[in-house]
């Protein structure tokens, strides 16, 4: 892994001299006594120092050029480990690597020490963390703001084939990266009662917590600028009561500070449905409010008055989580700060924009008034304003911010935004004529398309170094901050020694996935077949359902003609599903009962084996992405926004099977059309298709293999023991079938038959994969984030 170092400053021998003073003076241990722990903080100590200086220099530029901040609001930042990231980004692989064999270590175990903190569901956390590394990169000042769980998204096993949960640990051991601030902190209330004199309205909250910061540098590539990512911890106001605790009542003393802490303290599992806990809705007022104060404290540190806000302050709503962000920045500037309620209005929408990450209507937050008034009564009145407002400029609106006793914070967030994004163009063209027509309509230039995008720093340099040396040997190193330089590689496909390299890099990679396969989960494959990958969350719409019936149907085929010459292929499936939401469970346990079968089948199971790895994260992407042959982006049309898996896949020379949904359609456009797998219905066909009366039946019925699968499920072949342990799927598959699993099946089963054939045929199966990786330059997160700061934020680079 080490690459050649460019920055200047210690020799390695320093820096291992930097890692022992931190094992010794930070951590107080000994080199005899040193654990693998003790070791990966001294090394996490020793890189950090590298970052500080770089750090302050950064918020120094920022307040002497008095700089707009981009400040992004997220519920979810999946930044996974950062000890790896930390070094490439300063290129200290060689030192960092040179040290830790100096003192008789072995380098990955040192680095696969680190937890993966999972503070995020799935795309739109991980897409948090992707803008963060480019902002830095970029040299934009930027902030991102969120919630320092205690625990992040929970830690997914297998028992009998279903998910069990426990919580994740992440903060058990100490945290390298984190600067605890205590003067960093204000104090947030809930409840109460709003008193009215005049015009002016004095809310006094019934109860309070302390928010208090925790700074995490954030250093861009090659260490040329850094910003923050500041959470925050939910602390008790008062640590607990003394009275009572000598009274001898210490549970009951402990018990404020413990109801305090419990606003920090999970991360919600579920991204796409909203289940409704007013802790959910405290938290997002307790990270959006203390937020905001430190947003206006900064500005009003340099002196500003309150009008320039907007050309000071761009503050992005990372979907509707922080939409409470309208009314309380105007309460704010208006009860707070005496500003004119339709000034404070207009000043709020100069500096707030919002994105849009799933049309899913059950996604959509909606707060009844009922909990709000009792948590936020005075953002309800403000909340009423805003809709009088905004009644008056529109007589004719139909959409109201409340309705049937609820707030719609989708719709909140649109009115109070200046800009409203979409994260693909199908997805923005889809939120135009859909959940956002009539608001559209009325606000014409509001909202805008900005295609997600994916860090190159993190998903190719460091996961996959043996493509990037080979990049990096052919075109230069310039492709990591500007990755469209991958065009380069187009000329090189022709060429048989890069070809050949290229395929060296991919099966080597395969074998080390195997190699860990083996070690790490006890599962035995064959680095020459096909891996076939789908990594993401389990839902319906993703249609992870789809993938197992079309195996299912494959075996049955397999078994009766195993002399056809079928193409071997591993079927690998991580993921996880949202505590109650039962139907995704189901859909694990049946890919994992299916596995027990297929893969005990001396038949078919060297031509096909499925793999449903546990505790699917960040860390286990950087591990499987290197190593995939095929992507699997089979959602129903219309229903996946974005997607960025498909993205990363695509850059590591994945050739993708999907349909023509979220990024797909801008992915397919880009590496040509020969060379992806396309199937499926369109969004259009498969909003005419729900229309058609019967429609999964009568595709089941014109569907043999389909049928069979299904009544392979049904009669137990892989439930022996409870043979009506399907039976919601296969009611649902052929039955109401919403997200049309049936309906798309023949296309799907033609198109992965399709993959069998070009697999065959390696030579051209490898130039269609390094075309996939030479024609992704666009989908850097880089180029997103240039993207919103010219037509969103309206802020600048600082560097060169
Ligand atoms: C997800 C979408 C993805 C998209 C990411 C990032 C949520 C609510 N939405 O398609 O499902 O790629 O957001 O934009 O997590």
């Amino acid at each position: 892994m080490p690459s050649e170092n460019t920055t200047s400053g210690p020799t390695n021998a320093g820096f291992r001299d930097a890692v022992l003073r931190h094992l010794t003076y930070t951590l107080g241990k000994d080199v005899s006594h040193a654990t693998v722990y003790d070791w990966r903080m001294a090394l996490s100590f020793a890189v950090r120092d590298r970052v500080i200086d770089r750090w302050f220099a950064a918020t120094r530029e920022s307040y002497d050029k008095g700089a707009k901040r981009v400040y992004y609001l997220s519920m979810e930042f999946l930044i996974g480990r950062l000890l790896q990231d930390a070094i490439v980004n300063l290129r200290l692989e060689e030192q960092a690597f040179s040290a830790m064999q100096d003192l008789g270590l072995d380098f990955d175990t040192v680095v696969h020490d680190e937890p993966d903190a999972a503070l995020g569901n799935g795309g739109l956390g991980r897409l948090a963390a992707c803008f963060l590394d480019s902002l830095s990169t970029l040299g934009v000042p930027a902030y991102g703001y969120g919630i320092r769980y205690e625990h992040g998204l929970f830690r997914q096993s297998f028992v009998d084939g279903r998910q069990m949960e426990a919580p994740e640990t992440w903060l058990q051991q100490r945290n390298a990266w984190e600067f605890e601030r205590p003067e960093a902190a204000f104090n947030i209330g809930f409840g109460g009662s709003v008193s009215e004199t005049g015009t002016q309205a004095v809310w006094t909250p019934g109860e309070g917590i302390v928010a208090q910061a925790y700074d995490t540098p954030i250093i861009g590539w090659q260490g040329a600028w850094a910003n923050t990512l500041r959470l925050w911890a939910a602390k008790p106001v008062q640590l607990f009561d003394l009275d009572r605790f000598n009274r001898g009542e210490f549970a009951a003393a402990a018990e404020p500070e413990a109801l305090a802490r419990t606003i920090s303290r999970v991360l919600y599992p579920d991204d796409t449905t909203e289940i409704g806990k007013e802790l959910r809705l405290k938290q997002e007022y307790f990270f959006t409010a203390a937020s905001l104060r430190d947003i206006l404290r900064r500005f009003e540190s340099e002196g500003h008055s309150l009008e320039m806000l907007p050309k000071k302050a761009a503050i992005q709503l990372n979907d509707t989580h922080p939409a409470i962000a309208g009314p309380e920045l105007v309460r704010l500037l208006h009860d707070e700060r005496g500003i004119a309620f339709d000034d404070a209005v207009e000043i709020a929408c100069g500096c707030l924009s919002y994105t849009n990450h799933t049309l899913l209507p059950e996604a959509l937050e909606r707060w009844s008034e009922g909990l709000m008034s009792r948590l936020l009564p005075r953002h309800v009145a403000l909340i009423e304003r805003i809709d009088a407002a905004h009644a008056a400029k529109h007589p004719h609106r139909k959409v109201t911010l409340m309705e049937h006793g609820e707030i719609k914070m989708g719709e909140l967030s649109f009115v109070m935004a200046h800009k409203v994004n979409g994260v693909s163009a199908l997805h923005t063209d889809l939120m135009k004529t859909t959940v956002f027509k009539e608001l559209h309509g009325l606000y014409p230039d509001r909202i805008v398309n900005q295609t997600n995008g994916v860090t190159p720093r993190r998903w190719m340099l460091s996961c996959n170094p043996r493509l990037s040396g080979l990049i990096t040997e052919t075109i230069g190193d310039g492709w990591v901050g500007d990755l469209e330089k991958l065009s380069g590689l187009e000329k090189s496909v022709g060429d048989a020694g890069f070809m050949e390299a290229y395929g060296k890099a991919k099966r080597d990679n395969k074998v080390q996935l195997s190699n860990w396969l083996q070690s790490a989960h006890g599962v035995k494959t064959d680095p020459d077949a096909l891996f076939d990958v789908q990594i993401k969350r389990i839902h319906e719409y993703k249609r992870q359902h789809l993938n197992i019936l079309e195996a299912i149907a494959l075996w049955q085929e397999i078994r009766e003609n195993p002399n056809a010459g079928w193409t071997p292929r591993v079927k690998i499936f991580g993921g996880k599903a949202a505590p109650g939401y039962f139907f995704a469970k189901d859909i694990i346990h049946l890919i994992n009962d299916v596995a027990k079968v297929l893969n005990s089948d001396p038949v078919t199971s060297p031509f096909l084996q499925i793999v449903f790895l546990p505790n699917y994260n960040v860390t286990m992407a950087e591990r499987l992405i290197p190593a995939s042959d095929l992507s699997e982006q089979i959602s129903t049309a219309g229903k996946e926004a974005s997607g960025t898996g498909n993205m990363k896949l695509t850059l590591n020379g994945a050739l993708t099977i999907g349909t023509l949904d979220g990024a797909n359609v801008e992915i397919r456009d880009r590496v040509g059309a020969e060379n992806f797998f396309l199937f499926g219905m369109t969004a259009d066909e498969a909003e005419a298709r729900r229309e058609v009366a019967d429609h999964a039946a009568k595709a089941v019925k014109a569907d043999a293999r389909l049928a069979r699968a299904l009544k392979a499920i049904s009669d137990g072949a892989f439930s022996a023991k409870e043979r009506g342990r399907y039976k919601g799927i296969v009611e649902n598959v052929s039955g109401p079938d919403y997200f049309l699993v049936a309906s798309d099946f023949a296309d799907y089963w033609q198109a992965q038959r399709e993959v069998d054939t070009a697999f065959a045929n390696p030579q051209d199966w490898m130039r269609a994969a390094a075309l996939n990786t030479a024609r992704a330059g666009w989908f850097s997160s880089d180029r997103t984030i240039r993207g919103y700061l010219a037509d969103i934020w309206h802020a600048e680079s600082l560097l060169g």
